[in-house]
């Protein structure tokens, strides 16, 4: 797999009301500083997203078309959608709003006509894989399989933890998840292509 040309072809508030684009959509959910933008960039091998050390910084849906040679003559289109983490306490109550406001708002105006075929987004859902089972964490999974939406659980920063700790973490995610869980290094590297091949296989490819 190849990637030929990734563009950020839109960013604007999460206020804003959002349209299904028509194409095959992966939408990057999770909490403030959880390393949603660092794993964007780790899978496009670009630095197009801005990461930060501080949390909370990003207030905007980052839409990043992505253009792949999945073979030499399979050419794809994806959009990688960033939304605005939530969950980030010192940011205040308005901090703590936005996965209501943002994310719910996102996923509310994608399934509002008009709606175009085929358009229902596939979630990657970011947990730490160090803080694995936070309340604000398990509360939007629950959210998320209650919209019917494909969600998948990615462990992040799985780097920091030893290799039992890792296998630990993922026994307790895929508990919670009924198996869809992969822990990633944007650091390392590890688990990537494992993540690539199931954003081909969730990812509607016409
Ligand atoms: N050790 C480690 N740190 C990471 C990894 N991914 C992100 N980070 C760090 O986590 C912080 C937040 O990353 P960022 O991608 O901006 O998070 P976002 O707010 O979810 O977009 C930054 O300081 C990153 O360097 C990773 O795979 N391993
Ligand atoms: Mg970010």
């Amino acid at each position: 797999m190849k990637i030929l040309q990734v563009d950020l072809i839109s960013s604007t508030p999460g206020t804003t009301s959002l349209r299904s684009s028509g194409r095959s959509q992966i939408v990057f959910v999770g909490r403030s500083n959880v390393g949603k933008s660092s794993l964007i960039n780790a899978l496009i091998r670009r630095k197009l997203a801005r990461t930060s050390r501080s949390p909370g910084k990003t207030d905007l849906v980052n839409i990043y078309r992505v253009r792949l040679a999945v073979t030499a003559n399979q050419v794809d289109t994806i959009d990688f959608v960033d939304l605005p983490g939530y969950g980030y306490a010192r940011g205040g109550p308005r901090r703590a709003e936005s996965f209501a406001k943002i994310t719910e708002n996102y996923f509310r105006a994608l399934s509002e006509p008009p709606r175009a075929a085929g358009s229902v987004p596939s979630v990657l859902h970011l947990v730490d894989s160090r803080h694995s089972d936070l309340k604000s964490d398990r509360d939007a999974h629950a959210w998320l399989e209650n919209q019917g939406l494909t969600t998948i659980t990615v462990g992040t920063k799985a780097d920091s933890l030893p290799r039992a700790e890792q296998k630990r973490v993922a026994q307790v995610l895929g508990s919670r998840t009924g198996g869809r869980v992969l822990l990633v290094s944007a650091k390392s590297g590890n688990g990537l292509q494992d993540l690539w091949k199931m954003i081909l296989q969730v990812s509607d490819r016409r």
